[in-house]
């Protein structure tokens, strides 16, 4: 443990005796240390320089970011890989709204996060008397995670740490704020006390087990479906249940459906991904069973044209309020995933619970015809590039390479590469999530490097990547294997927009023809320029083979791309503007 000798400090805190002393940073460093923290993503200033620095020097890895905001996504998905919460650090009030966005993201998305923030003195905030960065942090981030603890003893420091992690990961996971304010640092305590005082959490996410009737529930009604369909969504991904999964999928022969972040847990080219014939699959099942997916927009609430006629729904989530949250939920199974797949498992038969062959028959036809229809359009040479030509040739990259990290965001980059790259393994796609939020790129691309030691390939809109661009300096810093494709159309969704009234560009617009690939050379790291689907997948290629930190300017037809991508039908339109 690490600890201060009484005669370092001032006379007038040193004990007569020369007992040993600790302090609140060895206390918060070795709270976290005896929980397993092995990192930490944040950026310093007052008053938490020094904790970085003396966490640095005790072995936990400090990764400074440039904005806080990709620190705390780089931790938020860091929880998301490994069920451990990602810890993100920052100083006070802009400091930590910066951080906020990204714990508020990762409450949405249930991504085990713990936003630390230093903060200003109580009696000066409370009594709005202006100090360095004052603002009341707790009651901010409050109704935007899922806990909010504040520690003002040192000798609380373990409790409060505990608390944390147990709120991260228990139940439904989400985001936590842990409130430090300044003077807590330098507090001292006899060290054999502080040491006593810590916890270390014992099993901090417990299984959930479900009841047996909810099982039993669950078996006889997928026995009387004759087209039933199997969701998969990210809480199935990060439950890290995979070969249970597969198993109650092969085991019945049920078509699938994977949610963006929940593909790879079984393979897309799996005979039984019906992710080509989303459509048909949707609208036509008749028992439906969510495997850690939520019905919101994502699918169309359970509801409307979608989803055709009345279907029944089963659902696995750890979080019993999820229930009925959009339609009647007529077997709920509330449990952790793992769990509750171990006890559908053991009930399941291939004779009682597979599907009709007509049911699996309609699936495969759809989906072979649409991804014949696919086919030309990727293997296209158009110049310049559209999308089809410049995904067609990572989704080769990432079919001779499945144990990458694919991080993706945009509007056309993303919902197009969602459905053209296929994964093979689980857990390597990582993207905008519940919100659709721009931003998380190069934050996600950080953490996914450094918490798998594997290569990461970010396919980034030319919009999307602005949001966390400086980040390539860190990525660079850290001589990270990380590969940044910004498809280059110009801007937001296309490049082609005009502004009639006066010489400002339009809003949509960027400069156009830029080359984002100098943008890292100014950093060490390796920029190139690539106008054809050929020159991109041998730019990639080269960066995924060399681990060398590598930013290539896509050069994308700036007509190419659709409003909104994918979502335009969510976008309200004025029927009085002018043409
Ligand atoms: P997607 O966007 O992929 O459809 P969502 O984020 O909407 O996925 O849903 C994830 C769901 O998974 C949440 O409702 C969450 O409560 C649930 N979940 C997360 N982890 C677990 C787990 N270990 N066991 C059961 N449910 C989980
Ligand atoms: N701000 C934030 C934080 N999140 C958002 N989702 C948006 C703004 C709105 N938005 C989208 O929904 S997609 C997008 C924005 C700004 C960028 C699309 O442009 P792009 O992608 O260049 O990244 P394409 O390939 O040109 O469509
Ligand atoms: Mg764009």
């Amino acid at each position: 443990m690490a600890s201060v000798p009484a005669e370092t400090l001032r006379d007038s805190e040193a004990t007569q005796d020369q007992r040993e002393l600790t302090d609140g940073f060895n206390l918060i460093i070795d709270a976290l240390k005896l929980n397993g923290i092995k990192t930490i993503y944040g950026v310093p200033g007052i008053p938490i320089t020094d904790f970085g620095r003396m966490a640095q020097a005790e072995g936990i890895r400090v990764i400074a970011f440039r904005h806080e905001q990709h620190a705390g996504n780089a931790a938020a998905i860091a929880g998301y890989l490994t069920k451990q919460p990602g810890i993100c650090l920052t100083v006070s009030a802009p400091g930590f709204l910066n951080g906020l966005t990204a714990l508020a993201n990762a409450t949405t998305n249930c991504f085990p996060m713990i936003l630390i923030s230093g903060s200003s003195e109580r009696e000066i905030v409370d009594l709005q008397q202006g100090d360095y960065e004052e603002m009341d942090q707790l009651a901010i981030a409050k109704p935007l995670c899922k806990a909010a603890f504040r520690v003002l003893h040192a000798e609380d420091i373990g409790v409060g740490v505990a608390r944390a992690i147990r709120a991260a990961v228990s139940g439904r996971p989400g985001g936590v704020y842990l409130d430090l304010p300044a003077k807590l640092f330098g507090q001292v305590m006899d060290a054999e006390e502080g040491k006593n005082s810590l916890i270390k959490v014992i099993d901090p996410a417990p299984a959930q087990i479900p009841s047996a009737e909810s099982v039993e529930r669950a078996l006889e009604l997928l026995k009387s479906a004759e087209r039933p369909l199997i969701i998969l969504g990210k809480g199935a991904a990060y439950a890290q249940a995979d070969d249970d999964i597969r198993a109650l999928i092969e085991k019945t022969g049920i078509p699938f459906l994977p949610m963006s972040m929940a593909k790879g847990i079984l393979p897309d080219t799996h005979a039984q991904c019906a992710g080509a014939a989303r459509s048909l699959a949707l609208k036509e099942s008749d028992v439906v069973m969510l495997i850690g997916a939520r019905l919101n927009w994502l699918l169309s609430q359970g509801k409307g044209k979608a989803w055709g006629g009345k279907k029944q729904f089963i659902q696995i989530d750890i979080e019993p309020r999820e229930m009925d949250s959009n339609v009647e939920i007529a077997a709920p199974v509330v449990g952790d995933i793992g769990s509750c797949v171990a006890a559908l498992l053991e009930g399941v038969t291939a004779d009682a619970h597979s599907p009709s062959a007509e049911w699996v028959d309609a699936v495969k036809t759809k989906k072979e015809t649409n991804i014949a229809k696919m086919a030309p359009r990727l293997a296209n040479d158009n110049h310049p590039m559209d999308f089809h030509g410049a995904l067609g040739a990572l989704r080769t990259v990432i079919k001779e390479r499945p144990d990458a990290i694919l991080v993706n965001e945009g509007a056309n980059t993303l919902d197009l590469a969602r459905g053209i790259i296929d994964m093979y393994n689980p857990r390597k796609r990582l993207d905008v999530g519940t919100w659709g939020v721009m931003g998380i790129g190069m934050g996600f691309s950080v953490a996914a490097a450094i918490e798998t030691g594997q290569p990461v390939l970010a396919i980034e809109g030319d919009s999307a990547f602005g949001f966390s661009g400086m980040e390539i300096e860190t990525i660079c810093r850290y001589n990270l294997p990380v590969c940044v494709v910004v498809f280059n159309n110009g801007g937001i969704y296309r490049g082609t927009d005009v502004n009639e009234r006066n010489s400002d560009p339009a809003w949509t617009t960027f400069v156009s023809e830029s080359r984002y690939d100098k943008m890292i050379e100014a950093f060490g790291g390796i920029g190139v320029n690539a106008t054809t689907p050929e020159e991109l997948k041998q730019a990639v290629d080269a960066a995924m083979d060399s681990g060398k930190p590598t930013l290539i300017n896509a050069a994308i037809n700036p007509a190419a791309g659709s409003e909104s991508g994918r979502i335009g039908n969510l976008n309200p339109q004025s029927k009085l503007q002018k043409k």
